[in-house]
């Protein structure tokens, strides 16, 4: 294959239970990272969150309790295995986890490490989802605005795999800002971890199309920007709330050229040629001739007109 190939590996996870321990599942992280290396794979993407179960969906006020849900350092010694065993078999790859900075500062993070096992860079997640406070008549909490401050550093991309790679994370993806500002970059691989339950409490209505919607805003990032995204998830039952699977990685022409069958551990691959992003980075979305950044201002501007919003009682919906 001519141009610049890199056999990418989305490392769906299923379900993992609140009791299960970080050595269990960096155990199923390493069986999923030696399939994906036996399938050729040079980049594992695992998902957000990917060493514990989803603990935003609880109101934690024992700050131990909370912290076991946290790393202080990558690698520790309960996660060093993996970086061990990725390093042996020369794949990169993208981990999400809860991390608590020395001097106490929480976020969501993912790190993305290279195929010799060295640290490329880190990204804390900046569009944080949920609600601060717990709400009693959600069927479960999103309490991630609780337990994570926002990434103070922003969007960036990175020289790796041969290639400019950008990363995001979760809620991340829905926002078209997150893929310009890493396109204005020249990013050509965007790699992002989910947890997205299926039930969205404030709007039910839009449970049906919870699918719809995580294809549509990676797909039209990956388009728009002339970049592959790959979208990891950890899906299914979780503690009894149900996770969007559809892990999927996307061409930069917006169409999936890989998708995940199941709702459990599964590998989904492809060979995510670079180059297909001059495709549409030299043509249609030729940013330096067409763009009209004269127009676009009021877009970094905090401030905004507010629609009218209809009454409604959110707890009466859900
Ligand atoms: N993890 C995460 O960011 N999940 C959100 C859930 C919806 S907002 C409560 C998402 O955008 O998928």
């Amino acid at each position: 294959m001519t141009g610049r190939p890199v056999v990418v590996a989305a490392a769906q996870l299923g379900p993992i239970a609140r009791a299960d321990t970080r050595g269990e599942v960096v155990e199923r992280l390493i069986t999923l990272l030696r399939e994906a290396a036996g399938r050729g794979a040079e980049l594992v993407v695992f998902p957000e969150l990917a060493l514990t179960t989803f603990f935003p969906r609880w109101l934690i006020e024992d700050e131990a309790e909370l912290d076991a849900f946290f790393e202080t350092e990558m690698p520790g010694p309960e996660t060093k295995p993996l970086f061990d065993e990725a390093q042996r078999l020369g794949v990169g790859f993208h981990l999400g986890y809860a991390e608590r900075t020395p001097d106490g500062h929480r976020y969501n993070t993912a790190i993305l490490v290279e195929r010799d096992g060295e640290v490329v860079a880190h990204y804390r997640k900046v569009h944080v989802p949920g609600h601060e406070e717990p709400e009693p008549w959600r069927p479960f909490q999103h309490l991630e605005r609780r337990y994570f401050e926002p990434g103070p550093e922003g969007f960036a991309v990175h020289e790796a795999f041969g290639g400019k790679v950008g990363m995001a994370i979760c809620n991340d993806r829905r926002w078209p800002e997150t893929y310009r500002v890493m396109g204005l970059l020249g990013v050509e691989l965007v790699l992002i971890g989910y947890n997205t339950p299926i039930h969205y409490a404030p709007d039910p209505g839009q449970d049906r199309l919870a699918g719809f919607h995580n294809n549509l805003v990676m797909a039209s990032g990956a388009y728009q920007n002339g970049t592959w995204v790959v979208g990891v998830a950890k899906g299914g039952m979780e503690e009894g709330v149900d996770g969007l699977a559809e892990s999927q990685i996307i061409a930069p022409s917006g169409e999936v050229v890989a998708k995940a069958l199941t709702n459990g551990d599964e590998i989904v691959l492809a060979t995510c040629d670079l180059d297909r992003g001059f495709d549409y980075k030299r043509t249609v979305f030729d940013l330096d001739r067409y763009r009209r950044p004269e127009h676009y201002g009021s877009i970094a501007e905090p401030v905004r007109a507010t629609a009218p919003e209809p009454d409604r009682d959110p707890a009466a919906d859900s």
